[in-house]
C-alpha cells in the first residue's frame, strides 16, 4: 500500500517538480531546532579552575560548571594544525561515534599549558619540538575558546549558544529524550563558508536569518528542489572559512540529525550556529592556514579514497531498469555502433528475483540457467563492466537465506524494545534492515557478495557494485521516509539492542558501505581495487565509495548544483562524485535536446560520469539523440576519454595529499570566491560549460594576474591572459574549456570505446606554457586494478620543460615500472609567444629524429632523468 503511495507520489511531483514539504519537517516542527533555534543560554559555562585536572604531556582537562551542571572539558593539539576538542555532561552517557575516523589517527602532541598571571585565560602552546605553530587561548568566564594559527586568533568557541542538555530522563511533549548540543563557532578571519554538504546549494553557505537552517539528516528526498537547504543523502559535518589571507575549518564528529544557522556580520567574521540532536560533542578544528592544508588536515581524519580501477573513469551508461540481459547487450551494441565510448552498464532494482538482492530474474538467468554468465561472458569480450545494485533492505521471507541466515543471526536492527526485528516497507514489501553497526552483521552482508552464484565465476566483469537507498529509505511518511530513531543497534554482536538509531542514523550508509567493501575485498582475495557506489554517505565514505548527488531533475538549476555540490565534496575528501545525466526524472515537456548536450558536457568534468534515468522516462541514452546534439554528445565522452591519464594522475595524488581532484576557483586562487559554474580539474584545467538554454555566448572568468590560458575546445589552441573575463561564443554547442599556462598535460588522443582498448595505447603530451616560458605536469600509470601500486608498482614521473625547448623526464620517488610502459606520440607545446599558438614538436635525442618515446626505456638508459630536445 506504502509502496504504492511512493510511486503515485513520484509521479505526481515528476509533473510539478518540488519536493513536498509535508513529507519533510521544518526546523520548528524538529525538538532540537525549535528549542535551540534563536535562543541565547540564559547560563553561560565557565571554567572552575584555569589549571587542567587531569594534565598530561598531550591531553589536558578541565572542569566546567554553567549553574549546578558539571562538565569536562578535553583539548588535544593533533599535528599538522589540528585541535580535538571534547566536552562531556558529568554522569551522561552519551554515544560516542568509531567508525568514521581513519584508523591511521594523528597523534596528539607535546604541550604547555600556562595560565595568565591576572587568572582570566590560559594557553597551550605546542612544544617547540614539535615545530607546530598552533594554539589555543581559554578564556575563564564567561568560557570561550579561541583557536590560533601563528598567534593570530583564527576560530572562536564562544558562551553564548553553548548547551548540552542530556539530564537522563528529560523528555520532550512527544516523549523523545532531551540530549541537545548547541554551539556557536566564528571564523575570525573569514569572508565567506563553505561546508555542510550534503545540499543542492551554491558552493558558499548563505545566511541564513531569513531562511530555513541547514540540516544535515541523510535522507530519501523525493524530487529534492534546487538551490535549497533541504537535507539530502549525506553529511559531512564540516565548515571552512575562507579569506584571501586564510583558511580554516571545523568538523563535528557526530553522526545524529544536525540544523545549522549561519550568519554573516559587517565586520566579516561570520559564524555558524550549531543544533545536535543526540550523540557527543566531539569538534575537531583544522586551522590550515590555507584551504590546502584544511583539505589535507581533514582528509588526515577521515581517510583518502584509494586509487579507482581505471574502468571507473570511464563513461557509464544506467537506467531504471534494463529488464532483460538482451536488452543490456542492446544497449552496448548501441553505444558501440553510435561510436560512443562506454566503460561499465549498470543493473537496477528489477535484475533481482522479486526484489531479493543478491538472486537473479529469470529474465536474465533465462530457460537453461545460463543466462547471466552468457551475458557476462559477452561483456567480457567487448571490454565493458557490469555493476548490480544492491539495497540494504532484506525482504522478509523465510525462503529466502538472505532474511533466514540475517534473521537466525540476530543481524537485523531491532524496534524500540531492542528485541524485536523492526521490520520496514521498501522495494520488496515488508523488509528487515541489516545492522551494520554490528561488526558481525557487516561481516555476514559481506560474505554474500563471494557467493559463487551471484557473480556466476565473473567477478571481473561483475566489477562494481551500486549501493542504494541506505539512508536508510523506509517508506514511511511519519518518519520522514526513513526508520524510527528509537530503533535499536547492537555495537558488537554478544552486546545488547541498546543504541538508538538517531545517534547514529547519518553513517547508516557509511556502514552500509564499509560492509560491502568487505564483501568485495575477500570475494577478490584482498587483490582488486572495490567499486562501490553509494547513496547515503558521511564524513569519511570516501574510504569505501564514490557517491552520487541522487535522484535530480533535468533541468538548468540542478545541473549548475551539481558543480557545487561535487566540488564541495571534493573539498571535504569525497573525491569520486558525479551526478546523474542528463537528470534522474521524468519532466513534462521532456529535457530539450539542447540541456541533454550541456548536460553531458558538463558531466564529463565530474570524476564520476554516469548516464542515469528514471524508469518512467523517455529513453536518455546517448544514441536516443539525433544530429547535432547527437555529435556533441559523442564529442563530450570524448574529451572525457582523451583525458583518462590526467584523471588518473589526479587520484593518485588525492591518494598521496588529500588533494580533491576537481576544485573550485579559490582553491587555485585565493580569494576567487565568485564563478561557482567554473570548475578546475586538478591546477591545469578549467572548464566553464553551458547553464543555461539557447545562449549565444558564456563570460568565462581567467584569474590569476600573471597567468596565461589556452583554449583547447576549439579546432586551434587560442592563448589569454588571466585576470580578465573573456566572452566566448557558444552558439554552435561549444563549451569553454582551458589548460592553464604552467602546466603539462596528459592526454590520449586516439579514439577508443573503453579505457581498456586505450589502456597501452601511446598518450600526449601538452606543454603549456607560461608568462616565464616554462611548464610542469606529473604522469602517473599502474595496473589500474590491484593494490599493488602500494608497493610502488607504478610508474610517477615529472615532467618539466624548462630550458630552451627542453622536456625533462624524471621518476618521483621509488618505483617499480617494469611493463607499465607508458610511451609519449606527440608532444605539443602551446606558446602564447608566437603567432602560431600551437606547435608540434618531435624529439630530438642525441641528433635522431625520435617520434615515440618510451619514457620507461628513457629512464632506464639515462640514470633516471631524460632530457629531450624538442624540434620544431
Ligand atoms: O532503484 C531505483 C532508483 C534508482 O534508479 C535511483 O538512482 C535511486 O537514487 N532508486 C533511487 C529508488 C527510487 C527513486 C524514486
Amino acid at each position: 500500500m506504502l509502496l504504492r503511495w511512493y510511486i503515485i507520489l513520484g509521479v505526481l511531483a515528476a509533473f510539478t517538480i518540488a519536493a513536498d514539504h509535508t513529507l519533510f519537517k521544518t526546523c520548528e516542527k524538529v525538538g532540537v531546532c525549535q528549542r535551540l533555534r534563536n535562543t541565547t543560554a540564559n547560563e553561560l559555562f565557565k571554567i572552575e579552575n584555569l589549571k587542567p585536572t587531569t594534565a598530561g604531556n598531550v591531553t589536558n582537562t578541565w572542569q566546567l560548571s554553567r549553574g549546578t551542571d558539571k562538565f569536562t572539558l578535553t583539548i588535544e593539539l593533533l599535528n599538522n594544525a589540528k585541535v580535538r576538542f571534547q566536552l562531556k555532561e558529568e554522569g551522561s552517557k552519551r554515544y560516542e561515534l568509531k567508525d568514521v575516523l581513519d584508523e591511521n589517527q594523528p597523534q596528539p602532541i607535546k604541550v604547555k599549558v600556562e595560565p595568565s598571571q591576572d587568572e582570566k585565560k590560559t594557553t597551550i602552546t605546542p612544544d617547540p619540538s614539535t615545530k607546530e605553530q598552533h594554539s589555543i587561548v581559554i578564556y575563564k568566564e564567561p568560557l570561550k575558546v579561541a583557536f590560533l594559527y601563528n598567534e593570530k586568533e583564527l576560530v572562536v568557541l564562544d558562551s553564548t549558544n553553548l548547551v548540552m542538555e542530556y539530564k537522563n530522563g528529560k523528555f520532550d511533549e512527544k516523549d523523545v529524550e532531551i540530549k541537545d548540543i548547541g554551539f556557536n563557532v566564528i571564523f575570525s578571519d573569514a569572508l565567506k563558508l563553505y561546508g555542510l554538504h550534503h545540499h543542492a546549494y551554491n558552493l558558499e553557505l548563505p545566511d541564513t536569518s531569513d531562511m530555513e537552517p541547514f540540516r544535515l539528516r541523510n535522507s530519501d528526498t523525493a524530487n529534492f528542489e534546487a538551490n535549497s537547504p533541504m537535507a539530502l543523502y549525506g553529511s559531512v559535518p564540516v565548515i571552512y572559512g575562507h579569506s584571501n589571507s586564510s583558511t580554516t575549518g571545523i568538523f563535528l564528529h557526530n553522526a545524529a540529525e544536525q540544523w545549522v544557522d549561519i550568519r554573516y556580520t559587517k565586520d566579516g567574521s561570520p559564524s555558524a550556529h550549531f543544533m545536535v540532536d543526540s550523540g557527543s560533542f566531539d569538534l575537531f578544528v583544522m586551522l590550515g592556514p590555507n584551504i590546502e592544508n584544511v583539505v589535507q588536515q581533514f582528509t588526515d581524519l577521515t581517510g583518502k579514497a584509494q586509487m579507482p580501477q581505471l574502468w571507473t573513469l570511464g563513461y557509464h551508461q544506467c537506467r531504471w531498469s534494463y529488464f532483460t540481459r538482451e536488452e543490456v547487450l542492446g544497449v552496448v551494441k548501441n553505444m558501440n555502433e553510435g561510436g560512443f565510448p562506454l566503460d561499465a552498464i549498470w543493473l537496477d532494482i528489477d535484475y533481482t528475483d522479486g526484489k531479493k538482492y543478491f538472486t537473479w530474474s529469470d529474465k536474465f538467468t533465462g530457460t537453461d540457467g545460463k543466462g547471466v554468465e552468457t551475458m557476462l561472458e559477452t561483456l567480457k569480450g567487448k571490454n565493458k563492466k557490469l555493476v548490480t545494485i544492491i539495497d540494504p533492505h532484506i525482504k522478509v521471507d523465510e525462503k529466502y537465506p538472505v532474511y533466514k541466515e540475517g534473521k537466525d543471526g540476530n543481524y537485523f536492527v531491532k524496534e524500540k524494545d531492542g528485541k524485536k526485528d523492526f521490520v520496514g516497507e521498501c522495494w520488496p514489501g515488508n523488509s528487515s534492515y541489516v545492522d551494520f553497526l554490528n561488526p558481525a552483521a557487516r561481516t555476514y552482508y559481506a560474505n554474500h557478495y563471494s557467493d559463487r552464484e551471484f557473480h556466476q565465476g565473473y567477478p571481473e566483469v561483475l566489477a562494481g557494485i551500486w549501493n542504494d537507498m541506505n539512508e536508510p529509505s523506509v517508506f514511511d511518511p511519519h518518519h520522514e521516509w526513513t526508520m524510527p530513531f528509537d530503533n535499536k543497534h547492537k555495537s558488537t554482536n554478544d552486546g545488547e539492542a541498546e543504541i538508538e538509531h538517531r545517534d547514529i542514523h547519518n553513517i547508516y550508509g557509511f556502514l552500509h558501505t564499509m560492509s560491502t567493501h568487505e564483501g568485495l575485498m575477500k570475494r577478490d582475495n584482498n587483490a582488486t581495487r572495490p567499486f562501490i557506489l553509494t547513496r547515503s554517505h558521511f564524513a569519511g565514505s570516501q574510504r569505501y565509495a564514490a557517491m552520487w548527488t541522487g535522484d535530480n531533475t533535468p533541468d538548468w538549476d540542478h545541473l549548475k548544483n551539481s558543480y557545487s555540490e561535487c566540488m564541495l565534496s571534493n573539498l571535504v575528501g569525497l573525491v569520486f562524485c558525479g551526478a546523474d545525466i542528463p537528470g534522474f526524472f521524468k519532466t513534462v515537456p521532456k529535457p530539450t535536446d539542447q540541456f541533454v548536450y550541456r548536460a553531458y558536457q558538463a558531466g564529463i568534468w565530474l570524476p564520476f560520469f554516469r548516464g542515469h534515468a528514471s524508469n518512467d522516462t523517455e529513453s536518455r541514452e546517448p544514441y536516443s539523440y539525433g544530429g547535432k546534439p547527437r555529435d556533441l554528445i559523442r564529442n563530450a565522452i570524448k574529451m572525457r576519454y582523451r583525458h583518462i591519464p590526467t584523471w588518473y594522475q589526479l587520484f593518485y595524488e588525492h591518494t598521496q595529499t588529500g588533494a580533491p581532484v576537481i576544485r573550485p576557483l579559490f582553491y587555485e586562487f585565493p580569494g576567487e570566491i565568485e564563478h561557482n559554474d567554473h570548475i578546475m580539474i586538478g591546477r591545469g584545467i578549467l572548464a566553464r560549460p553551458v547553464f543555461d538554454e539557447d545562449v549565444k555566448e558564456v563570460t568565462v572568468h581567467l584569474p590569476g594576474k600573471d597567468e596565461k590560458w589556452y583554449r583547447i575546445d576549439g579546432n586551434s589552441v587560442q592563448a589569454y591572459n588571466g585576470d580578465q573575463e573573456v566572452t566566448i561564443n557558444v552558439e554552435k554547442g561549444e563549451s569553454p574549456a582551458f589548460y592553464r599556462g604552467g602546466s603539462i598535460i596528459v592526454t590520449r588522443d586516439r579514439d577508443v570505446m573503453s579505457t581498456e582498448d586505450g589502456k597501452r595505447l601511446p598518450v600526449t603530451v601538452y606543454v603549456n606554457l607560461n608568462k616565464d616560458l616554462k611548464a610542469t605536469g606529473k604522469l602517473y600509470n599502474d595496473d589500474g586494478v590491484s593494490f599493488e601500486y602500494k608497493n610502488n608498482k607504478k610508474l610517477y614521473v615529472k615532467l618539466s620543460f624548462t630550458e630552451e625547448h627542453m622536456l625533462q623526464v624524471e621518476p618521483i620517488g621509488e618505483q617499480k615500472h617494469d611493463g607499465l610502459e607508458v610511451v609519449i606520440e606527440k608532444i605539443v607545446v602551446n606558446d602564447w609567444n608566437r603567432t602560431h599558438v600551437s606547435t608540434h614538436h618531435q624529439a630530438d635525442v642525441g641528433g635522431n629524429f625520435l617520434s615515440h618515446i618510451n619514457i620507461i626505456h628513457a629512464l632506464r638508459n639515462n640514470e633516471n632523468k631524460m632530457i629531450y630536445k624538442l624540434r620544431r
